[in-house]
């Protein structure tokens, strides 16, 4: 979804770029120490080689992180669990500013070696990239981890949505497995779900989005921890239909509150029903089976208004 670049460390980078540049310049000097006019071609070429690979790796980060505004909501609103936006843009920029001041060094460098030819410029030019790559050390590290957030995202369709939400443990995998097909991880402990999961299913010819989220918590919304609030902007952001399933074998006051919380403040259809683990079922919500396909299919067609 995202074409996100090699991000490097400042060690990296600068190791990487000098070595190519003193590869680049020995292959123009030669053996020949003593020729002034060859040495001189040498360290033109060592700055510049240096100055492209800095500028390129930078520039490329720079290009393709997407910017905090052009996330969609949800993802802008998943990002914010993880990372603190301001840092995030005040790292890019500092790469940014980083390969810029390394492009502008290099221009006066050439000027300088071309026209002073002394070749001590080079190793000034050296000591200040150096110093420039350094100074943006943490800013590179943090777009790592950035970029291994965001690598987690997953990716949506812009297809009608279904969001299977409840407590944890109440079945939720095992529905969107059977429906759909979809690898998800089943097992009978909470929070086996930790991540927003995607299938899919098609119904007469139209393909539907169906996420499985993980397990929300029957308490305050200050308390909930990341993997509960994932599931609560899966439900503001993605749903267009939610299905909230109940887990026969949980304290039901919990589970109703839950459900009672979510159609109060999500202007959304919630359709419920009790899987078929046993206990009991007071309100005479539909029963289904998680694990038999043709009691998925019926509970989701009628998540999605079909009969
Ligand atoms: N008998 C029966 N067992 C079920 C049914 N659905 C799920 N289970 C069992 O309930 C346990 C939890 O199932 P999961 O699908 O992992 O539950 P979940 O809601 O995704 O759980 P979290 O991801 O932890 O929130 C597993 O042991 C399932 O085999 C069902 O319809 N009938
Ligand atoms: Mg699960």
């Amino acid at each position: 979804m995202f074409n996100l670049p090699y991000v490097p460390t400042a060690d990296d980078l600068i190791d990487k770029a000098f070595r190519a540049g003193a590869k680049k310049s020995k292959t123009v000097r030669g053996m020949s120490r003593r020729k002034p006019e060859k040495a001189l071609t040498a360290e033109i070429k060592r700055v510049e080689q240096i100055s492209a690979i800095v500028e390129g790796d930078l520039n490329a980060v720079v290009k393709h992180f997407p910017s905090y505004e052009e996330l969609s909501e949800f993802h802008q609103a998943l990002l914010d669990l993880r990372v603190k936006k301001d840092r995030y843009k005040k790292s890019l920029g500092a790469v940014k500013w980083c390969s810029d001041r390394v492009s502008s060094l290099k221009n006066k460098t050439l000027r300088k070696l071309k026209t002073q030819k002394d070749l001590g410029e080079s190793r000034v030019f050296l000591g200040r990239v150096s110093s420039f790559i350094k100074r943006v050390r943490k800013d590179l590290d943090y777009l790592v981890e950035v970029k291994g957030v965001l690598l987690s995202f997953p990716f949506l369709k812009d297809e009608p949505t279904l969001v299977v939400a409840g407590v944890p443990n109440a079945g939720k995998s095992t529905f969107v497995r059977t429906l759909t097909g979809s690898k998800v991880k089943i097992a009978s402990y909470p929070f086996t779900t930790t991540e927003i999961m995607i299938g899919y299913r098609k119904v007469r010819y139209m393909e539907y989005q169906v996420i499985d989220s993980p397990g929300i918590l029957d308490r305050p919304m200050e308390d909930r921890n990341r993997t509960e609030l994932q599931a609560v902007l899966a439900i503001e952001h993605l749903a267009d239909v939610v299905l909230f399933i109940i887990d026969p074998e949980s304290e039901l006051e919990n589970q109703l509150r839950l459900l009672d919380e979510i159609e109060q403040n999500f202007n959304l259809k919630v359709h419920t029903a009790v899987n078929d683990k046993g206990g009991e079922n007071p309100k005479g919500y539909e029963t289904f089976n998680a694990t038999k396909e043709e009691d998925c299919l019926r509970l989701f067609k009628e998540c999605i208004g079909l009969k």
